[in-house]
């Protein structure tokens, strides 16, 4: 928690009890966020009972269990047009939240969870309601209060004097790849210091403010990727957006998933790259809902389900409590991601929205963390080498369990061969090293295939 320390220790001497960093902000967002949100699910359409409900099944399928806790509301929850005119406050919708939403949160404390709220760094949101540029303070008092545990701050409806004459090139990497910018935001001079761009500004006064609370508030920006937050996002909050908004087709996944492949040497513990919420449960197969939430989780995105739990299909369900995923993106002692060894269809580093990274490997108290992803429409046959593996280049034998199925395939020496279906996402864990072992498992009905 090393970029709170210097507000922490400012505001409050360390003699003071309840002010120790490790006292009042735990271990909050030092590991990506586990919960749900309203928005893949309900966009603009919700009412309390939903966050009710999602909470309950948190507890009923066992999620809670497996590690998520924040049930987030977000855009929509409030009188779309006026704050107060008394407290200057933003007002609860009463025919959304009959009781508020201290009412909501006291209901969700109460199941032992937490819950995250929305607003935008601009006059209105993205829907059109009351924003909290110009009344950072008085909303991020006005959460505290209410009990509200994590805010999204999103980028909609920026005041023209805040508004950035550059806002750099989304995806970054795609100017350094290709030399153009094919995105709307203007290049900004090379060199440019984006922590100096009044975007960052924009989201380090909300920071402030929600440090200056008595109260832990998981900050999470939304800045869609804009305006360097590469180098300035780890300073600020606890996640950002790489990206824009994700959406349910296949496509923008694979998209989100090549972009964010570039992005992931400035994450670590308490700074994670957000490729935005989970559509598992919003139309995708099953093999795709697990490459998603795999990929996802070994890049140590925040892991947001976005889908009606009252009913996903236990199969999808099944693919958001996997243990060793979740294990992997909560592991204490490593906060580094997977990241790719090799590219697959594309030589390496290639920037392809439809052909991104295929093999991916990531350290962890576990083991390594090898995933195998095909991004073809049909079943490939693809290999495992140890050696081309950073954590395994030494090669040899290793003990290795298929994460899907929670199958030990036993001592493997050298290499695995494995056939992905199309779309899918092969998942091992090597473990501890041993003694002879097998060349490959054709034969041994790996996947009931071979
Ligand atoms: C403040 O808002 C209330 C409720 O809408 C309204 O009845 C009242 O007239 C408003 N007062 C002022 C001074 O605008
Ligand atoms: C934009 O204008 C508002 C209202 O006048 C002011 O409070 C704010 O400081 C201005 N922002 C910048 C970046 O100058
Ligand atoms: C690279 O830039 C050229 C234009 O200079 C463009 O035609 C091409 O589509 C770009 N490729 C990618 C992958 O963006
Ligand atoms: C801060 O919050 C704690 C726990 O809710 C409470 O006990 C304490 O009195 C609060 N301190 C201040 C200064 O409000
Ligand atoms: C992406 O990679 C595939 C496979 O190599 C290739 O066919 C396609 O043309 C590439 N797309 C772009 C935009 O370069
Ligand atoms: C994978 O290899 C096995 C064994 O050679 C073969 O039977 C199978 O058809 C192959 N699958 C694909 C998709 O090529
Ligand atoms: C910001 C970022 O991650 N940039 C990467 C873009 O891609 C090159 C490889 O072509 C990497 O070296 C950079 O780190």
């Amino acid at each position: 928690m090393w970029y709170l320390y210097p507000y922490l220790l400012t505001l409050f001497p360390a003699a003071t009890p309840l002010v120790t960093p490790s006292v009042v902000r735990g271990d909050v967002g030092k590991l990506p966020a586990l919960g749900w949100n309203s928005w893949n699910a309900y966009h603009c359409d919700i009412t309390e009972a939903q966050f009710l409900t999602a909470a309950e099944k948190f507890i009923d399928l066992g999620l809670k269990d497996a590690g998520y806790e924040y049930v987030n509301i977000d855009d929509c929850w409030q009188i779309k047009d006026r704050r107060d005119n008394v407290t200057n406050r933003l007002i609860p919708d009463p025919a959304r939240f009959p009781e508020g939403i201290k009412g909501t949160a006291d209901k969700i404390h109460a199941l032992d969870l937490k819950i995250g709220i929305y607003s935008s760094a601009g006059d209105l949101t993205c829907a059109g309601y009351q924003a909290s540029i110009n009344h950072e303070w008085i909303d991020a008092a006005t959460w505290a209060e209410w009990g509200i545990d994590y805010l999204k701050y999103d980028n909609c409806n920026v005041p023209a004097n805040w508004t950035d004459a550059c806002r750099g090139c989304v995806p970054e990497n795609r100017s350094l790849i290709n030399g153009t910018c094919v995105d709307q935001q203007e290049l900004c001079p090379s060199g440019f210091d984006y922590s100096k761009s009044l975007t960052a500004e924009r989201f380090r006064i909300m920071r402030d403010a929600l440090l200056a609370q008595n109260r832990t508030i998981l900050y999470s920006l939304c800045e869609w990727g804009e305006a360097g937050v590469q180098q300035w996002g780890k300073d600020v909050g606890a996640s950002w957006r790489m990206s824009g908004d994700i959406d349910p087709r296949w496509g923008r996944i694979v998209d989100i998933l090549n972009q964010n492949s570039f992005y992931l040497n400035n994450v670590d513990f308490w700074g994670h790259s957000d490729a935005d919420m989970l559509e598992v449960g919003n139309g995708l197969t099953i093999q795709e809902s697990r490459s998603h939430f795999a990929l996802w989780a070994a890049m140590k995105s925040p892991l947001l389900i976005g889908t009606d739990l009252a009913r996903i299909d236990p199969a999808e369900l099944e693919v958001l409590k996997n243990k060793y995923l979740i294990a992997f993106s909560q592991d204490a002692k490593y906060g580094a991601p997977a990241k790719p060894y090799k590219w697959g269809t594309n030589p390496d580093w290639t920037f392809n929205a439809s052909f991104p990274a295929e093999y991916w490997s990531g350290a962890s108290t576990a083991g390594t963390l090898v995933l195998i992803f095909n991004p073809y429409g049909e079943s490939k046959n693809k290999t495992a080498v140890w050696k081309e593996i950073p954590e395994l280049s030494k090669g040899g034998s290793y003990q290795v369990t298929d994460i899907w199925s929670g199958k030990q395939l036993g001592c493997v020496k050298g290499e695995l061969k494995v056939e992905v279906e199309g779309h899918d996402t092969i998942g091992l864990l090597v473990g501890e090293e041993c003694k002879g072992g097998k060349r490959d498992v054709r034969g041994l009905g790996f996947f009931g295939r071979w």
